[in-house]
């Protein structure tokens, strides 16, 4: 169809009156299937028609003849989605004119599996005439084509509509007039610059009109009042009022616990460049910051972290060797400000310094830490004579030491002494005593005297000597020394009187002494006498020395006895005893015929002499026995002269045992006087 069939109904009044183009339908004069139909209509007039509103369709209906297949409009499946192809839109449910049953696919052709995608539309139809039916795309129907009223500049700032034979213009907002010319204005004095800052309006469409965009700035430290920007609305309003520059706050700051806080506010409190120092109690620091010193930035922040205040710590105290650390606190902060902590040792140590601390503000201990040190006892200073052994190198509690002395001396106090818990002794440390021997006496009649005069005189190795007075003389030991074993070394002595020994004898010797028998002490004087019959032999007195002994022997007694008398020749002898002692008798008696001459009894007298002189017996011729018997007598006395004279030669001789007395005196006696018929006759 040509260009030339365009019915100008009412479109003719309205193109001259807005002096706009009319949109006007057209459709071909041949059938042609779907694609070919919209490549048709693409390329003589705008595209296949796109139905807008029922009045549109009552127009076509009315206005377009009756075609057997009807005609393609620009309405079709993509995707599954029924798509106006002209504006890409889909098909809203409100603006759909489909025909009773339809769309249906074609099930009611029994076309199974063919699809129908394309729209057709019905005209001057006995039933349904202007509604919609789906029909496949290949099918050949008369193409439905509009030429559009809308060039590109139509409208400035809208969009064009199209009309049945016309167009209008739909101003986007802000825009107003038939070709959406001119823009909406906001109030230029609305716009008001802040204190403290500035504002930079960006105008997209003109001055102060829609889409003018005002933004606003403070300086540092303060920041707008609202927050988004002013915009000139469609309506001719600014969306928001001019913001104000408001002095930037941070946040508000507390004193720290055991602290202070205080703030310099320049501009306002806690507010940009307000700075705010913090310090700590005593014995408390700022916690981690650099610095004490906050200060509010433009950013409305602090520059750090609010400082809080802890305890200064002291150093850590460590476990003491051997000992323990109990602190009040046990948590982390044990080692902090003001808290306590106290020491102990295990048992057998004792702790060296003080048993608590407490930290300082200072962040130093009160008082030094304390240690550990193991209780031991001093090693037993031992005194003289002392041995002493202990049980270890080291003197523990419980350690001993046992103690003994050198010989002969003896332990005073404990023999073993014990090291107690506190690291003292239990006992005293013992000493040695030298052993003390008994104590000594004078003796009787003595003197005792000791090489030490002092207390210690009759302890051990100590010497003591005796000595008696005059008259009794030592018996015993004279010196004692006392030994190891306490006792002395030998028996006390005692003094004992100077006595000479009892010198009596038997009978017939008779002693006679100065002084009782039992006291015959130096200087005592004993004389001896025989009794008749007996002469002394030996010295007739003794004296007892200064040594108690006699100054020479006893004499004895010597029973005097007569020679002995022999038979005369031609006669015999008859004694009364064997020998002829004092009181024998002796009978003579003459052979026969022989004459007794002289005494016929004899008797030995109490001086050792015969009474008389031995008679002889005669031959009965001889008679001359008067005259010899007169110079035997003569002859005895004569004898008595000779041995007088035979001492004094032997004296010169030097040497004469025969006449020796039996004496150890040294005092020369004169002979006794021997009767002896041979001695006699010399
Ligand atoms: C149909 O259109 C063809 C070409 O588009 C044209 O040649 C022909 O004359 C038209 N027929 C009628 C009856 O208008
Ligand atoms: C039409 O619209 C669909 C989705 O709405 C899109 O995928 C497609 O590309 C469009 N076609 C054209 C030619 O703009
Ligand atoms: C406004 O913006 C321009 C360009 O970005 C800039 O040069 C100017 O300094 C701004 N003025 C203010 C007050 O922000
Ligand atoms: C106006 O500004 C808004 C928001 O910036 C934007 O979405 C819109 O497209 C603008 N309109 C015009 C006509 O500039
Ligand atoms: C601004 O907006 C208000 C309320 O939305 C309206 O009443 C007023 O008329 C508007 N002003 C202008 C100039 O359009
Ligand atoms: C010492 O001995 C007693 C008793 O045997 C014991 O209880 C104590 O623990 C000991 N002391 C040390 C330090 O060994
Ligand atoms: C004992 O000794 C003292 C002093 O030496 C002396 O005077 C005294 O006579 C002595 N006694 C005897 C009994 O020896
Ligand atoms: C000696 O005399 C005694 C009496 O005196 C006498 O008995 C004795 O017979 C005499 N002996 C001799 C041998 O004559
Ligand atoms: C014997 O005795 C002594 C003394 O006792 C006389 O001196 C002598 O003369 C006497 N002799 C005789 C023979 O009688």
């Amino acid at each position: 169809m040509s260009s030339s069939r365009c019915f100008i109904i009412l479109c003719s009044m309205l193109c001259v009156w807005s002096s706009v183009e009319c949109w006007s339908y057209f459709y071909s004069n041949t059938t042609m299937n779907w694609e070919t139909a919209r490549a048709w209509c693409k390329t003589h007039y705008t595209d296949m028609v796109a139905i807008q509103n029922q009045e549109e369709i009552a127009h076509l209906n009315s206005w377009l003849p009756r075609k057997r297949t009807y005609y393609w409009i620009g309405i079709r499946k993509i995707n599954n989605v029924w798509t106006w192809v002209g504006t890409n839109k889909s098909l809203t449910a409100e603006a759909t004119n489909w025909a009773k049953d339809e769309p249906n696919n074609g099930k009611k052709k029994a076309i199974v599996g063919r699809s129908e995608d394309c729209v057709e539309m019905y005209i001057k139809r006995e039933t349904e005439s202007g509604k919609w039916n789906d029909e496949r795309c290949k099918n050949l129907k008369t193409a439905l084509c509009f030429s559009a009223a809308c060039k590109h500049d139509s409208c400035l700032f809208g969009e064009c509509v199209e009309t049945i034979n016309s167009h209008r213009c739909e101003c986007t907002p802000g825009f107003y007039g038939d070709r959406c010319e001119h823009v909406v204005k906001c109030n230029k004095d609305e716009v008001t610059t802040p204190h403290e800052g500035g504002v930079n309006c960006t105008h997209v469409h003109g001055d102060f009109a829609y889409n003018t965009s005002c933004r606003y700035s403070c300086e540092e430290g303060y920041q707008l009042s609202t927050l988004g920007p002013q915009r000139c609305s469609e309506t001719g309003n600014w969306t928001e009022t001019s913001p104000t520059c408001e002095l930037v706050q941070c946040q508000e700051l507390s004193p720290p616990a055991r602290g202070s806080m205080e703030c310099f506010d320049p501009l306002g409190s806690y507010s940009y460049r307000s700075t705010c120092v913090f310090t700590c109690d005593e014995g408390y620091e700022l916690d981690g910051s650099l610095s004490g010193i906050l200060q509010c930035e433009s950013s409305g922040n602090w520059n750090a972290p609010q400082p809080s205040c802890v305890a200064v710590q002291c150093h850590a105290i460590q476990d003491l060797e051997a000992g323990l650390v109990s602190c009040e606190d046990e948590t982390e902060l044990r080692f902090s400000y003001g808290q306590t902590c106290s020491f102990s040792c295990v048992p057998g140590y004792r702790l060296v310094g003080t048993s608590i601390v407490t930290c300082t503000s200072t962040a130093e201990w009160s008082e030094q830490i304390p240690h550990c040190e193991a209780i031991a006892c001093q090693s037993p200073e031992a005194g003289a004579h002392v041995i002493h052994q202990c049980s270890e190198s080291e003197l523990r509690p419980n350690s001993t030491c046992s103690f003994s002395c050198e010989q002969g001396f003896e332990l005073q106090g404990a023999k073993t002494i014990k090291c107690s818990d506190d690291g003292q002794w239990n006992e005293e440390i013992p000493a040695c005593k030298a052993v003390q021997c008994a104590a000594l006496q004078e003796p009787e009649h003595g003197n005792l005297s000791c090489e030490d005069d002092t207390e210690m005189r009759f302890s051990y190795k100590q010497v003591c000597s005796f000595s008696c007075a005059s008259g009794y003389r030592l018996v015993g030991s004279k010196k004692v020394t006392c030994t190891s074993a306490a006792v002395w070394s030998e028996k006390r002595p005692h003094c004992e009187a100077i006595l000479c020994r009892n010198p009596e004898g038997e009978p017939p010797i008779i002693t006679a002494c100065s002084r009782p028998l039992t006291e015959l002490g130096p200087d005592s004087v004993c004389s001896f006498s025989c009794e008749p019959g007996f002469e002394l032999q030996g010295a007739n007195t003794i004296k007892c020395s200064e040594h108690g002994q006699w100054s020479r022997a006893k004499p004895t007694c010597k029973a005097v006895s007569c020679l002995l008398l022999e038979a005369p020749e031609h006669g015999h002898v008859n004694c009364s005893n064997d020998e002829p002692l004092f009181n024998s008798q002796c009978f003579f008696t003459c052979d026969q015929d022989y004459s007794l001459e002289g005494h016929e009894l004899l008797i030995c007298n109490r001086h050792g002499n015969w009474t008389g002189k031995k008679p002889t017996c005669q031959a009965p011729s001889s008679r001359a026995a008067v005259v010899s018997t007169s110079v035997a007598a003569g002859g005895a006395a004569l004898a008595s002269g000779l041995s007088l004279a035979v001492w004094i030669l032997r004296r010169l001789r030097q040497k004469a045992s025969k006449f020796e007395l039996n004496s150890n005196s040294d005092i020369e006696e004169p002979p006794q006087v021997y009767r002896n018929s041979i001695d006699s006759l010399i």
